[in-house]
C-alpha cells in the first residue's frame, strides 16, 4: 500500500507538446509591438540565437548555444552582441512562464520559431542545452567583423566546422530584419521584405548595382536605384570570391534549394557543441501563424 504522501516527488518531464506551448507563446508575441523595427521581434531573435551558438570553437569545443553565456557580462558587452538585449528581455516573460526551459533552449527555439513564422522553411529542433555559470564565458572576437572580407569569413566559419557552400547559405540570413546605427553603427535593411525570409538577399546581391554610401557611418554599400538598401563589406565578398559567388547563384535561382541547405545548416549551427543525450528526439513545431 502506498499513497501520494510517500510517493517520490515527480518530477516533471517536459514533452513535445510542452516545448510546442513555448513556440505558441512566441509565435504569437512576435508582432506586439507594431512600432518595433519592421513590426516583429523575430529578426533579433534570430541574431540572438546565430550569435549564441557562433562562438563555437571545434578544436577547444568551447563556446556554441550549450549555457546561454550571453546572459553575463563580459559576453553580453562584446560589441558584436550589442542591441541583443532586446531580445532577451523579450523572452524573459517567456522563461517566466515556462520556468522549466533553460535559457540555452529558449533562445534557439526563439530562433528556430522566428524563422518559421517568417515564413522560412521548417527547422528540426533538439532540446537538452543546459545553462552555464559565468566562467564558460567566450572570449571576445569569435564573431565575424562586418567591415572584413573572405578571409575572414572562412577563418572563422571554418573555425566552427562550415564550408564553403554553408557559409554562403547561412548569409541568406540577411534577407532578415535591419542594421541600427545604435547597435552595430550600420544602416538599414538589406531586402525589401525583412520579415519573411526569401532568396532575395542573393538575387539583390546579383541583380543590383551596389555602390559606397556616402555618410559619416562605417563603410557599407547601398543600392543605386533606390538607396534604400544594404549591404555590409562581408556580404559583397561573397560575391567577390569566385567560390562563394557559384553558391549566391545557385540560391538566387533556387528558392526551394535554398531552403533545403538553410534548415539543414541552421539545424548545424543551433546545434554545435551541444552535448545531447543519447537517443535525443528531433522535433519538428507546428508553425501558428505562417
Ligand atoms: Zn548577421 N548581422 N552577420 N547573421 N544578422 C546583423 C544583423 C543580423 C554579420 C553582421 O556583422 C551583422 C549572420 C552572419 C553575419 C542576422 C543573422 C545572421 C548586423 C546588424 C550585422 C552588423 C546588427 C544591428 O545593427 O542590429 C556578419 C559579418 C556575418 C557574417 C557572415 C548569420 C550566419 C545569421 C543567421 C543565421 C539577423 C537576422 C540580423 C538582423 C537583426 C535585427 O535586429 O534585425
Amino acid at each position: 500500500f502506498s499513497n501520494d504522501s510517500n510517493a517520490a516527488p515527480k518530477l516533471f518531464v517536459p514533452k513535445f507538446e510542452d516545448y510546442q506551448q513555448v513556440y505558441n507563446e512566441i509565435a504569437n508575441r512576435l508582432e506586439e509591438k507594431e512600432d518595433y523595427d519592421d513590426g516583429s521581434y523575430g529578426p533579433v531573435l534570430v541574431r540572438l540565437a546565430w550569435h549564441a551558438s557562433g562562438t563555437y570553437d571545434k578544436e577547444t569545443g568551447t563556446g556554441g548555444s550549450n549555457g546561454a553565456t550571453m546572459r553575463f557580462s563580459p559576453e553580453s558587452d562584446h560589441g558584436a552582441n550589442a542591441g541583443l538585449k532586446a531580445a532577451r528581455d523579450f523572452l524573459e516573460p517567456v522563461k517566466a512562464k515556462f520556468p522549466w526551459i533553460t535559457y540555452s533552449d529558449l533562445w534557439i527555439l526563439a530562433g528556430v520559431c522566428s524563422i518559421q513564422e517568417m515564413l522560412g522553411p521548417a527547422i528540426p529542433y533538439r532540446a537538452g542545452r543546459q545553462d552555464r555559470d559565468v566562467a564558460a564565458c567566450t572570449p571576445d572576437g569569435r564573431l565575424p567583423d562586418a567591415a572584413q572580407g573572405q578571409d575572414h569569413l572562412r577563418n572563422i566559419f571554418y573555425r566552427m566546422g562550415f564550408n564553403d557552400q554553408e557559409i554562403v547559405a547561412l548569409c541568406g540570413a540577411h534577407a532578415l530584419g535591419r542594421c541600427h546605427s545604435d547597435r552595430s553603427g550600420y544602416s538599414g535593411p538589406w531586402t525589401f521584405s525583412p520579415t519573411v525570409l526569401t532568396n532575395d538577399y542573393y538575387k539583390l546581391l546579383l541583380d543590383e548595382k551596389w555602390q559606397w554610401k556616402k555618410w559619416n557611418g562605417p563603410k557599407q554599400y547601398e543600392d543605386k536605384t533606390t538607396k534604400s538598401l544594404m549591404m555590409l563589406p562581408a556580404d559583397m565578398a561573397i560575391i567577390q570570391d569566385k567560390k562563394f559567388k557559384e553558391w549566391v547563384k545557385v540560391y538566387a535561382a533556387d528558392n526551394d534549394k535554398f531552403f533545403q541547405d538553410f534548415s539543414a545548416v541552421v539545424n548545424k549551427l543551433f546545434e554545435l557543441g551541444v552535448p545531447f543525450k543519447e537517443g535525443t528526439e528531433t522535433w519538428t513545431f507546428k508553425p501558428v501563424n505562417a
